[in-house]
């Protein structure tokens, strides 16, 4: 029997690579089906008892087209809708043709209603006061030019009057402003502006000169016109005392990019009639403020761009409820980053957690601590790691309030830089010398992070991207995260919770819903999947259905009960359940934005078990439970919530 002959090691080569190409080709042409049978496998996986009782579930919410707004802002109202303003919504075209929307979305029905909307409050600040309307405050008034859409130098100027004589004198859009060396510059808007004072010292008379503010643009395109040092100009068309009198003058006029600017329109949005109520005007403009009740009821207005995108220098406001009028807080002069984000302490003091969201300087303000309102007093909290990363981050005070800790999340370095961490830290602000410990990390560096406090106490964080809006992070194109956690304060660590489909980064938000949902909306990713293309605002809603959704057996009922409570009240609620309730939480609904949530917490309410029903004690201190609308939650033996009561503390 001859030998096969061995084949050659030519022909051993070729027939190896034919078998490459022949299985490199099946891979491919299956490709789509293995993809499906993975995404059949992860369906299946997700959709399972077992999955969903552990990690809980999301699903998308169906949103009639009508209603896809772009969600900048959200709050969840106490007739249980949420809130969701949009503004112009990031989107030029919209600000220029006067568009602004907010919808109310109703979690009970899956319905949705449009509101109309008078101004462009996207970027605004808000919060709730005492009786449940949403104070919004401050928006756009104008959009960036970047410095490639500038073709004309361009500058504020400052228009001043030394003469108490005349009246008040209007200057329409249009004035002509002129250099030492004529060149010319053109006002951007009327303005009016005010005579001089003339104030008495003694038996002398001082003159003040009044001054208004107003952008010009000059007339001639290109680098001609830009002057790069403080200078004088005069008002075309003045003659004999005024044109001695009244001047201009500009620190710089330059090419530069102009940021958005702030609007000093407010509004009350009333939860029952359903719409803005208009309010007195803010003493400054402010673009990205923080908006936070004071345990006086009061609320007080802190940081944010003004009408020429120039950050605010510490001129914080504060709006008087009863009268429904703003005043200037001269005496709580503090500069801030933009959105910076306060919790109210339990002795009335705010705790800046270090986060901010946007603008600001990189020196002034980033530093977290205790700001005293009685005397503009402010002590640095130490402690925290990265503390160069905390703009995007977001802060929680954990639950219980009492406990008085506040939890911060990932965030990122300041301005567009795609670096972000996953670090977190815990404050103790009941400890005699407050300092921020390490908490557990996070699985990922991110910013942006959504926060939200469950009645069970654990604390759901979802989203997030770990570069600069959902853009290039380590070689990737895109960043948005997709996976989720719950935080349980009790552990000191993260639990893995089921991810969701739809990335947020920037301009998004999440909210616990009265039912015990999470709903998650927005994000304004910079770029589009390739990482080339400018990216579209994400209009697609998704709600989270936490563990305790899907355990086995009724959720506990709270029957009845009074609709109103006071501080250190002690109060009987009926229920079925009172032999398996182990804790009352009364939740504080969130009003967020930009990952900033000054409203969101927890108050433990002490528990007696009675035969039909359980006795809960309110605390004394409006530091602990600002007045306000919040869900009251009975948690039974298994964590398993009740669905919130509406409960409105006085
Ligand atoms: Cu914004």
């Amino acid at each position: 029997m001859n030998p096969r002959p061995r084949p050659t090691l030519t022909r051993r080569l070729l027939s190896y690579l034919i078998t490459l190409v022949v299985l490199g080709f099946v891979v491919a042409v299956n490709r789509p089906m293995m993809a499906a049978a993975n995404q059949a496998y992860r369906e299946f996986t997700i959709n399972r008892q077992s999955y969903k009782e552990k990690y809980g579930h999301w699903s998308r919410l169906h949103v009639p087209d009508s209603f896809r707004v772009n969600a900048i802002h959200a709050a969840l109202l106490h007739t249980g809708k949420v809130l969701i303003i949009a503004g112009s919504g990031n989107n030029r075209e919209a600000f220029e043709a006067g568009t602004f929307r907010t919808v109310l979305f109703d979690p009970a029905t899956d319905r949705f209603t449009e509101v109309p909307t008078p101004t462009d409050v996207f970027c605004a600040g808000h919060t709730f006061l005492g009786n449940g309307n949403v104070l919004v405050a401050g928006g756009t008034k104008s959009y960036e030019r970047l410095e490639k859409d500038i073709t004309h130098a361009a500058g504020v100027m400052k228009l001043k009057n030394e003469s108490p004589n005349g009246g008040p004198r209007t200057f329409r859009k249009g004035t002509t402003l002129l250099s030492a060396d004529n060149t010319r510059y053109r006002t951007r808007a009327d303005v009016v502006l005010n005579p001089a004072t003339a104030m008495k010292h003694g038996d002398q008379t001082m003159i003040h000169a009044s001054e208004v503010e107003v952008w010009v643009d000059a007339e001639k395109p290109g680098d001609g016109p830009i002057v790069r040092k403080p200078a004088q100009y005069r008002v075309e068309g003045l003659t004999g005392d005024d044109q001695r009198n009244i001047y201009g003058l500009a620190d710089k006029i330059t090419r530069e990019k102009q940021e958005y600017g702030g609007d000093k329109t407010a509004y009350e949005f009333d939860p029952t009639t359903e719409r803005y109520v208009r309010v007195g005007d803010m003493v400054k403009h402010r673009w990205y403020p923080t908006l936070t009740e004071m345990p006086d009821g009061n609320v007080l207005a802190v940081s944010g761009l003004d009408e020429f995108g120039r950050l605010l220098p510490g001129d914080n406001e504060r709006y008087l409820v009863d009268r429904r009028q703003w005043e200037a807080a001269p005496g709580l002069k503090r500069q801030f980053p933009t959105y910076p984000a306060f919790h109210i302490m339990d002795d009335g003091r705010l705790f800046y957690s270090g986060s901010n969201s946007g603008y600001g300087s990189d020196k002034i303000g980033r530093t977290p601590g205790i700001w005293d309102l009685t005397d503009n007093s402010f002590t640095p909290t130490p402690g925290l790691r990265n503390p160069r990363m905390t703009e995007t981050s977001s802060s929680v005070l954990l639950p219980p309030a009492q406990e008085q800790k506040v939890m911060i999340f990932g965030g990122g370095a300041v301005g567009e830089s795609p670096v972000s961490t996953a670090r977190t830290d815990i404050i103790d602000l009941n400890a005699p010398r407050p300092a921020y410990r390490p908490g557990p990390d996070l699985p990922k560096p991110v910013r942006y992070l959504n926060a939200v406090i469950l009645p069970d106490d654990g604390v759901f964080t979802t989203g997030g991207s770990s570069g600069y809006r959902g853009g290039p992070y380590r070689g990737e194109a895109r960043s948005d995260l997709f996976n989720s956690q719950i935080y349980r304060p009790r552990a000191n660590r993260f639990e893995k919770a089921a991810d969701s489909t739809v990335g947020r980064n920037y301009h998004s938000e999440a909210i616990l819903l009265p039912d015990g949902r999470v709903i998650t909306l927005g994000s304004d990713p910079l770029y589009d999947e390739t990482g080339r293309n400018p990216g579209s605002f994400e209009k697609r809603i998704e709600v989270y259905s936490p563990p305790y959704l899907f355990k086995k057996g009724d959720r506990p009922t709270i029957t009845s009960g009074p609709r109103e409570v006071s501080h250190g009240s002690v109060i009987h609620f009926p229920t079925p359940d009172a032999g398996r309730a182990v804790s009352a939480r009364l939740i504080r609904p969130s009003a967020v934005t930009h990952v900033l949530d000054v409203d969101q917490r927890s108050v433990a309410l002490p528990l007696l078990r009675r035969p039909h029903g359980v006795t809960l004690t309110f605390p004394k201190r409006d530091g602990v439970m600002p007045s306000g609308w919040y869900m009251l939650f009975l948690v039974d033996d298994r964590g398993v919530p009740s669905v919130g009561r509406w409960v409105r503390v006085r």
